[in-house]
Parts: C-alpha cells; sequence; structure tokens
C-alpha cells in the first residue's frame, strides 16, 4: 500500500469511526418521518409495536391512514392509541387514522400512540429491519423500514413488560 492510499484509508476510518449513532429519517411531501423503529419481543406469540414520529412542515394538516408490513413479518399492522381509564392504560384502535396538525408533530411512543404488529411469523429481534409502507391521506403512500432496536431510554426493555401487553 503506497502512502496515499494508507492516508485516505486511515482517514475513511477516521471518519466511520466518528460517525453519530444511525437514525434514519424519511421525508414525503411536507412530512419528515423520524427514526422508525420497533421493540423486539421475547416470542413470536406477542404482538409486535413500533414507533416514530412524523412531522409536518406544511400548512395543511395530513392523515395517517394505514400502515402494512410483509405477510412475512406480521399477518397486519393496526394504529392504536393509549388512553387512561380509571388510570389503567388502554389501547385503542385508531379507526379513522391519525391525524398530523400542520406545523406540528404526531409521535409515536412507548404507552403513547404505538402501531401494532399482530400474528408476528418471528419473533422480532434485534438487529432486523422491517420494510412497511405507510399510506397518508395526502402524502400518499411511503416507504419506509422499521429498525428493531431497545429502547433509547433502556426503560422497559427487562421483557417483563411484554408479558403484560406491547403498549
Ligand atoms: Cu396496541
Amino acid at each position: 500500500m503506497n502512502n496515499t492510499l494508507r492516508t485516505i484509508v486511515s482517514t475513511l476510518a477516521l471518519l466511520l469511526a466518528l460517525a453519530p449513532v444511525a437514525a434514519h429519517d424519511y421525508g414525503a411531501d411536507t412530512l419528515e418521518i423520524e427514526h422508525p423503529w420497533a421493540r423486539p419481543t421475547i416470542t413470536q406469540s406477542v404482538p409486535g409495536s413500533a414507533y416514530m414520529t412524523i412531522r409536518n412542515t406544511g400548512d395543511e394538516d395530513d392523515t395517517l391512514l394505514a400502515v402494512t408490513v410483509p405477510g412475512e413479518v406480521a399477518d397486519s399492522a393496526e394504529l392504536h392509541t393509549t388512553v387512561m381509564e380509571n388510570g389503567i392504560a388502554r389501547m385503542r384502535l385508531a379507526s379513522g387514522g391519525l391525524r398530523i396538525p400542520a406545523g406540528n408533530a404526531l409521535e409515536f411512543k412507548p404507552l403513547g400512540n404505538h402501531i401494532m404488529l399482530i400474528g408476528l411469523k418471528k419473533r422480532l429481534e434485534t438487529g432486523m429491519k422491517i420494510q412497511a409502507a405507510l399510506l397518508f391521506e395526502h402524502a400518499g403512500r411511503v416507504e419506509v423500514e422499521f429498525w428493531v432496536e431497545q429502547p433509547a431510554d433502556g426503560a422497559g426493555d427487562d421483557g417483563h413488560h411484554e408479558h403484560h401487553g406491547h403498549l
């Protein structure tokens, strides 16, 4: 290896080492879709749950109508919200979709809005990537990839939660 090449290689290695922890975003129309991810599951017999943040930088509301995932991942995907009833968190199917107000954001997160993956074909393991499509009223169909990973804050990843639900 000559010196120039050696310098290039070591520079590349340095750049790679300095790269921030990966995040991945998608844009469509006036929407910004930030880091779609899903929680690992301990078995395939529990539903999966997936999250992301969708920002609307436009001046017109949009609505997330549906999410689809390949049949080899799960039977179906549903949009769920979580409501508190007498101090107990319960999830509800968002049958009319979820609105993303103009200039605002729709956030999916544990114990809040989530995408429920029903009928998993195999358990969700850290490192898996799930191809999915989001269907918006105005922005149309947007392809994204959900990355299976532990929650960023490390909370609730002891597997205990998943015996009871996937909220
Ligand atoms: Cu749910």
